[in-house]
């Protein structure tokens, strides 16, 4: 899988480097490039933002940088200037093709189902606003280009994309077959049924007067899965009510 990241911080994405996704990329398996957006102005402040249109507080990325980069990324040749013809109507986006994601608190909720399907992919790109956010005929152009999300990992509000943009990638990237060791641990894992994971132990049997509950060192197998589901449904009902089917 090819990634593409755009940001005025490309210093956010260093983790990259390490632990798993680090290992994938030296296998090769993920491609990750990650690219400066001031680097597609053009004037001496390399300015990415400016007041808004109908006024109110902050400021709004500019478009023209964000055009360029991705330009660049989806590879698209720059668009050409021409008064006296009249521009081809944009191209549907491909069904395969590059999928653009930009974290938004107006964006629809990441889940695991989202991060497994976006785990097909053979290219993402990563947009990652700042300040009151993008102007929105860049999501329009985009659109125009490649398909397009607006992702929100929930209902809160960050300064930027970045650290939303590093949780997707890492969501996404442990589900591409071999950057997990063992693929096995992907499918007992919470929310992949639906449930929240079941409580972990190991030894010592006993620590600090903490007892691990006795039907996990019974060796038997039926009682162990048997109490590990009960163990689920009663968290999943305690904690996320919202996550089970209506009673
Ligand atoms: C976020 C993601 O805050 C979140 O996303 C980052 C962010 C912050 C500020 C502006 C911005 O612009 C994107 C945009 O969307 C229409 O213009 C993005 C919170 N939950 N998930």
């Amino acid at each position: 899988m090819r990634i593409d990241i755009v940001t005025i911080f490309p210093e956010y994405f260093g983790a990259l480097d390490v632990s798993l996704l680090g290992r994938a990329r030296e296998d090769g398996i993920l491609d990750v490039n990650v690219h400066d957006l001031r680097a597609f102005t053009h004037d001496r402040h390399r300015t990415v933002d400016d007041k808004p249109y109908g006024g109110g507080a902050g400021m709004v990325m500019k478009p023209e940088p964000w055009g360029e980069a991705l330009d660049a990324v989806l590879e698209v040749d720059a668009p050409v200037v021409d008064v006296l013809t009249v521009d081809a109507p944009p191209a549907e986006p491909v069904e395969g093709g590059p999928i653009v994601i930009f974290p938004s608190p107006a964006g629809e909720v990441f889940t695991q189902a989202m991060a497994r399907e976006l785990s097909g992919a053979e290219h993402l790109v990563f947009g990652c606003g700042r300040y009151e956010g993008i102007d929105q005929r860049v999501f329009e152009y985009a659109g125009s280009r490649a398909s397009v999300r607006l992702v929100s990992l929930g209902d809160y509000v960050l300064n930027g994309g970045e650290v939303a943009v590093m949780a997707m990638i890492e969501a996404i990237g442990r589900l591409i077959p071999g950057v997990i060791g063992n693929p096995e641990s992907l499918v007992e894992e919470s929310h992949e049924d639906g449930l929240l994971e079941y409580p972990s132990y190991t030894k010592p049997a006993e620590w600090r007067g903490l007892a691990v509950p006795p039907v996990l060192m019974g060796g038997n197998h039926g009682a162990i899965a048997a109490w590990r589901h009960a163990a689920q449904l009663e968290r999943t009902r305690r904690v996320r009510p919202d996550l089970l089917p209506p009673a």
